[in-house]
């Protein structure tokens, strides 16, 4: 097993270049839909594919990986929202544990199940905390799990879970506000979580604009996540990539 994808990321976060992900929901559009919307975002600059959602209402992840590998040279990683969302078609796997809740399966329980499946596919495997963080409503991601998401304004709740997770050996942290967070993380938990740990921080839910996004860079996010809002405006991906360019 490599592991090129988290030595890319890694090695961004110490020559302090930010990268942007697109992420991608295998449930969310037809094939015809998804092929247009790759190739929109072809010269866009951005990095990274994830792949995922917290439901998968449709069992079709291997073929969307291979429709994503057949239009993009973008290294594709699991973003998984169960165990059942494996597969070898892509790079890396976001190994996540939730740590921002007090659910034992999701701390460790799925992995057990998960673990063989990994193994046998070949994925690249990154250990990687993840923290929901309050938007100001309840997200999918919060329902489905079963868990309490760090309230907005707690920073240095955030900011102790993520410290936690890096001593604990993690190797990245994604603080999450859910798919279609009213409001993005604040600045200032970004900024005291970038303050408390050195590991690759990972920004999603809710980045609705260039401003945004700059915003969660501004204050320590390795790497910006958008979905949503990107599969509405694909042209937001190259308007992002203009600030990190001259930020
Ligand atoms: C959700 O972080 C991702 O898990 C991205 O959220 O779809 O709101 O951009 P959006």
């Amino acid at each position: 097993m490599t592991e090129a994808v988290l030595h890319k990321i890694e090695s961004e976060h110490l020559a302090s270049k930010k990268m942007l992900a697109v992420l991608i929901d295998p449930d969310s559009q037809s094939d015809e839909d998804l092929i247009v919307f790759l190739n929109s975002i072809k010269d866009s600059g951005a990095h990274l594919i994830f792949v995922g959602g917290s439901l998968m209402l449709k069992d079709n992840l291997d073929h969307c990986l291979t429709i994503i590998r057949q239009y993009s040279d973008l290294p594709t990683v699991l973003f998984p929202g169960s165990v059942m969302q494996v597969s070898s078609k892509a790079d890396a796997i976001l190994f996540l544990s939730l740590i921002s809740g007090r659910n034992p399966d999701l701390l460790i329980g799925s992995h057990v199940l998960a673990a063989p499946y990994i193994k046998e596919s070949g994925l690249e495997t990154m250990a990687t905390g993840y923290m929901l963080i309050d938007s100001g409503r309840q997200t999918t991601a919060s329902y489905i799990s079963g868990t309490s998401p760090i309230p907005y304004a707690k920073d240095e709740i955030a900011a102790c879970t993520a410290m936690a997770g890096e001593m604990l050996g993690l190797r990245l942290i994604y603080m999450d506000g859910g798919s279609g967070a009213d409001k993005p993380i604040s600045a200032s938990m970004i900024s005291m979580v970038r303050k408390s740990v050195n590991l690759p921080l990972i920004i999603g839910g809710g980045i609705r604009n260039k401003e945004q996004a700059k915003q969660a860079f501004d204050a320590g996010a390795d790497i910006v996540v958008i979905g949503n809002a990107g599969q509405k405006n694909p042209q937001l991906y190259s308007e992002v990539v203009s600030t990190i360019d001259h930020s």
